[in-house]
C-alpha cells in the first residue's frame, strides 16, 4: 500500500507527462503551419529561359494583373486562371501594329498559359472578348516601354 506522500507524487508524475505529451504535440502539430513557404504577391517571379511569369485573374467583373508595365523584347508568361462562375477569356490587343493575341475560353476554376513577346512600346488594350463582359469591367491596360 503506498502512503499519501508516494500517491501525491505519482499523481504529480501523470500531469507532468500529460503537460509533456500536450507541449510536444502542440509544438508538432503547430509546426506544420510554418512549414509552408509564402511568396509575397508583388514579387516577381521568373520562369525558365529567363521570361517574366505574370498572374491573370478573371471574375466577375474584371481583370486583375499582378503587373502591367513591360519592355518591348520581354519574354511573358500571362498564367490566367478563370476565378468566376462564368465562362471567360483573355485577349491581349494593340490595333495601331495589328497585335492580338488570345486564350481560348476558360470554363469556371479553368486555367492556362498565355507567352507573348511584346513587339514594341506601347499601349495594349487587356480584354475579356467574351459578349459584353468588357463592357462590364473586364478590361485593362498593360504599357509597354522601348
Ligand atoms: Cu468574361
Amino acid at each position: 500500500m503506498a502512503s499519501v506522500s508516494t500517491r501525491y507524487a505519482l499523481v504529480g508524475l501523470l500531469i507532468a507527462v500529460i503537460a509533456i505529451v500536450a507541449i510536444a504535440y502542440l509544438y508538432l502539430g503547430g509546426g506544420g503551419y510554418g512549414g509552408q513557404e509564402t511568396t509575397s504577391p508583388g514579387e516577381e517571379a521568373t520562369g525558365a529561359g529567363g521570361s517574366t511569369v505574370v498572374k491573370v485573374e478573371l471574375y466577375e467583373w474584371g481583370i486583375k494583373i499582378d503587373k502591367t508595365m513591360f519592355k518591348a523584347g520581354e519574354k511573358v508568361v500571362f498564367e490566367v486562371v478563370n476565378k468566376g462562375s462564368y465562362t471567360h477569356a483573355f485577349e491581349i490587343e494593340n490595333d495601331d501594329i495589328g497585335f492580338e493575341v488570345e486564350t481560348k475560353n476558360l470554363a469556371p476554376g479553368e486555367s492556362t498559359k498565355l507567352e507573348v513577346v511584346f513587339p514594341q512600346p506601347g499601349e495594349y488594350e487587356v480584354y475579356c472578348p467574351i459578349d459584353g463582359h468588357r463592357d462590364f469591367g473586364m478590361e485593362a491596360l498593360i504599357t509597354v516601354s522601348g
